[in-house]
């Protein structure tokens, strides 16, 4: 049996007053984002995006083997590809591929097949998920993929959102397209589409409301 060390973990020794307090700040804080569709292009300087990859790169993955990989993308040339080709998809889907009640649901948002956000926002993180590594040539598996990569993004999307900037979670379908647009090697899968900057000073959102607590959990 091979030796597997251990380090101490020290807590931040909070006293229960702290921890309310910081519970509730968190939450107001987490509350106040939202997913926007328009973007400034005002510039995002690289280690801020560094920065923000790194939170999501640690959030807690199977076997702790982080399946995941991020394209930050701000070449301007490449996002120009990128809206184009998410444009192709959209269109199919917007005028035949999704059924009448998604179409329906999807009115609130005002969606639709155009996507300028994706040349205008400063910077677009495409989300990879590995289903298994390749190292020295074999192939070795990942465990709870979709599960992993999906605590990675809301860990990105909390780190953007507390950094003062915006996002959206953007899923042109099918989204190979940039699986070949940025290179990346065959055991990758494009998992989400982020444009991140700041918002416009004219923003608009959707009036919507969330679900209570009464709705969403149960204490038991
Ligand atoms: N992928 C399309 C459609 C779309 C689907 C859902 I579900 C949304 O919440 C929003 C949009 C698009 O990006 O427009």
């Amino acid at each position: 049996m091979e030796h597997h060390s251990f380090i101490s973990f020290k807590g931040f020794d909070y006293t229960s007053k702290q921890v309310l307090k910081h519970s509730r700040d968190f939450y107001e804080l987490m509350d106040k984002r939202r997913s926007l569709r328009v973007f400034s292009d005002k510039p995002v300087e690289n280690k801020v995006i560094e920065n923000i990859i790194m939170t999501a790169s640690s959030a807690p993955s199977g076997a702790h083997k982080q399946p995941w990989f991020f394209s930050a993308i701000s070449n301007p040339g490449l996002k120009k590809k990128i809206k184009e080709a998410a444009e192709k998809e959209e269109y199919e889907n917007y005028t035949g591929r999704m059924s009448d009640t998604w179409l329906k649901d999807l009115e609130p948002f005002d969606t639709t097949f155009q996507k300028p956000f994706l040349e205008i926002a400063p910077w677009l993180i495409v989300v990879f998920k590995k289903p298994f590594d390749v190292v020295n040539g074999e192939k070795k598996q990942n465990y709870y993929v979709n599960e992993s990569v999906g605590i990675a993004v809301g860990f990105l999307l909390a780190a953007i959102h507390q950094a003062g900037l915006v996002a959206l979670t953007h899923t042109p379908s099918p989204m190979n397209f940039l699986e070949k647009l940025l290179n990346r090697p065959s055991n990758e899968r494009a998992y989400l589409l982020i444009p991140v900057g700041y918002p416009p000073a004219d923003a608009l959102v959707p009036d919507i409301t969330r679900k209570s607590l009464k709705e969403v959990a149960d204490f038991l």
